[in-house]
């Protein structure tokens, strides 16, 4: 029997859904872009290179954690099939597989990601790497996904989303995601959660302003893909990388800057829309979190605290998350 099996989630409603959010933040003022469009195969790989910048803490800090506490991790839950949000190239899940390879035997891990490229090459060199391991990868996105999970293989699982990427999210976005996450596990599963945390706005703006300008290609790269996939006429170098931290919301913010007053078309979507000179477009949020405060909103959808972890410094969190019953779910 294969040990690894495809899911892809793109249905084609979904896929003019997503033209039509690109349209809807760019008719918004601000502009903004949903950041999902960072993640083509390109965009992956350049933030494979933000995760070794210097400056950016966070990767290195929760692999720390991770590196500290995963054994932990799999005895508090025991044997759990493992789904992981916005995977990526697992890099970090690696740590989960080797400590959850002790306990569980098939090792089941559904890896799911926007980008179908490096899901495919991650899932090939972990079939290698784990011989008791049993793959199921899942391309989509978040929401795509929840509404969608295979039945679990294993007893118990667990939903993993790491990297702070759940800062991604708006206030109400952040709501809805908890709400779906909540149905999309059984009472007594898992949530592990990882979260980048409130600390000196300095440190913060270095994290995102790179002095190798990796973040700002990335960034970038956001355009070249709507070129490509929706016929625009992006000039990349008519726009520059603006990142900074916004200290009332608690979030840093990446933005395109225009340096012109130019008219931008997206022929796929019969789109156009003008960007006066110096006018910016929103491409990211990533909130930074306090912890009582996430802790508590996690109780209010049902999920309840095990044990946080974070670094000596404080600046990044870990939180392992049960899913409790509610109302009459339970007898
Ligand atoms: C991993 C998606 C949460 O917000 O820090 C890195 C993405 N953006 N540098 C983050 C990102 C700019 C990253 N996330």
């Amino acid at each position: 029997m294969s040990r690894l099996r495809w899911i892809t989630l793109n249905s084609s409603e979904a896929l003019i859904r997503e033209g039509e959010d690109v349209i809807q933040g760019l008719e918004q003022t601000p502009k903004t872009l949903p950041c999902r469009y960072f993640y083509d195969d390109r965009g992956s790989q350049f933030f494979e290179q933000i995760c070794d910048l210097p400056e950016y803490y966070p990767t290195r800090t929760e692999q720390s954690i991770l590196e500290t506490y995963a054994s932990e991790i799999a005895q508090l839950t025991g044997a759990c099939e493992l789904v992981e949000l916005g995977s990526g190239s697992s890099r970090k899940t690696r740590l989960l597989l080797e400590a959850y390879s002790q306990f569980s035997d098939p090792l089941q891990y559904c890896p799911i990601d926007v980008s179908a490229g490096i899901l495919k090459t991650t899932a090939l060199e972990l079939l290698h790497q784990y011989p008791k391991l049993k793959l199921c990868g899942l391309a989509g996105t978040y929401e795509q996904a929840l509404d969608q999970l295979p039945p679990a293989e294993l007893e118990n699982r667990m939903l993993i989303f790491l990297g702070s990427t759940i800062g991604n999210l708006s206030e109400a976005e952040y709501q809805q995601f908890l709400d779906r996450v909540r149905k999309a596990l059984q009472p007594g599963e898992f949530f592990l959660l990882g979260v980048d945390l409130q600390k000196d706005p300095a440190i913060l703006e270095a994290a995102y302003n790179d002095a190798q300008g990796i973040t700002a290609a990335f960034n970038l790269n956001s355009l070249s893909h709507l070129n490509w996939r929706f016929q625009g006429n992006f000039n990349l170098e008519q726009f520059d990388h603006w990142a900074f931290y916004n200290t009332t919301e608690h979030q840093i913010e990446m933005h395109l800057r225009s340096l012109v007053t130019q008219t931008i078309a997206l022929e796929a979507l019969a789109f156009q829309t003008t960007l006066q000179a110096g006018e910016t477009i929103r491409t990211e949020i990533s909130r930074k979190f306090h912890l009582p405060a996430l802790v508590k909103t996690l109780e209010t959808y049902a999920f309840q605290p095990l044990q946080v972890w974070t670094d000596p410094n404080n600046w990044f969190g870990l939180l392992l998350c049960q899913r409790q019953c509610i109302s009459d779910e339970c007898p």
